[in-house]
């Protein structure tokens, strides 16, 4: 049916998403962004409940942006650039500790940006490997080198229990839906320079205004 259909997921069309954030002048549109984490969340629970303790964060953290993209203030969340500057300019980011602005859009949206650098990592690793490679070592070696190192232990853990049961490279691919190993490699090829440039300038942006730590 058309309805199942348009379920399907497809990479190749979320990873496009991550390209259509970009505008001429670099700066990143938020509301393509989260569609991109949108997509992405399908393929997650796509996989099983056992993943729906990360799924919910995501979600979670989606709603908090589009929130803000719909609330009265919503022309200050087109992009990145312009969500830092009306929330800094403005003291709307709880800088240091925790307290009258515990879920800015700055904070939010650092934590899909580590998740981000994960990706990056994780679909870098899948582009290279071969057919005996395990997705739980390449999931769990992209997560140790990113977003481990901002997660406290028992979150650390439960996410090594779900890794370890993350279907096998084939299946994997078959998710995909992208078509043979072939042109998922080479679609991997094409989507990873973006998703990376999408990376580098937040990086570089939160990086500028002393942002990387925000609680
Ligand atoms: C395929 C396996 C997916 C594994 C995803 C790795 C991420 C593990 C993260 C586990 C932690 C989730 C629980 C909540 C953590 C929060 O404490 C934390 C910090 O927020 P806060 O408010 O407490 O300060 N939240 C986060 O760090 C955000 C985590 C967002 C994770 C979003 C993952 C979305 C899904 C990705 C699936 C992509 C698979 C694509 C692969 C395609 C190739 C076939």
């Amino acid at each position: 049916s058309v309805a199942a259909e348009e379920q399907k997921f497809c990479l190749r069309e979320v990873l496009d998403t991550f390209k259509s954030c970009l505008s001429e002048n670099k700066e990143v549109y938020i509301e393509h962004y989260i569609a991109g984490w949108r997509g992405l969340v399908r393929f997650l629970n796509s996989l099983g409940s056992v993943f729906s303790f990360i799924s919910k964060d995501a979600v979670n953290k989606i709603q908090i942006l589009v929130n803000y993209i719909n609330g009265e203030n919503g022309s200050h969340y087109a992009t990145i650039q312009s969500m830092v500057k009306y929330e800094l300019e403005n003291g709307l980011v709880d800088l240091n500790k925790r307290g009258s602005h515990p879920e800015s859009g700055c904070r939010t949206l650092l934590r899909l940006h580590r998740a981000l650098r994960w990706l990056e990592l994780f679909l870098e690793r899948l582009r290279t490997s071969t057919e005996d490679s395990k997705t739980s070592v390449m999931c769990a070696e992209a997560y140790n080198e990113s977003l481990a190192q901002h997660h406290p232990w028992v979150v650390r853990k439960a996410a090594g229990m779900a890794f370890c049961v993350l279907p096998g490279r084939p299946t994997f691919f078959e998710v995909m839906n992208v078509g043979t190993p072939e042109q998922v490699v080479a679609m991997l090829g094409d989507a990873l320079p973006l998703i990376s440039e999408v990376y580098q300038i937040t990086e570089e942006l939160y990086s500028q205004h002393n942002l990387l730590q925000l609680p």
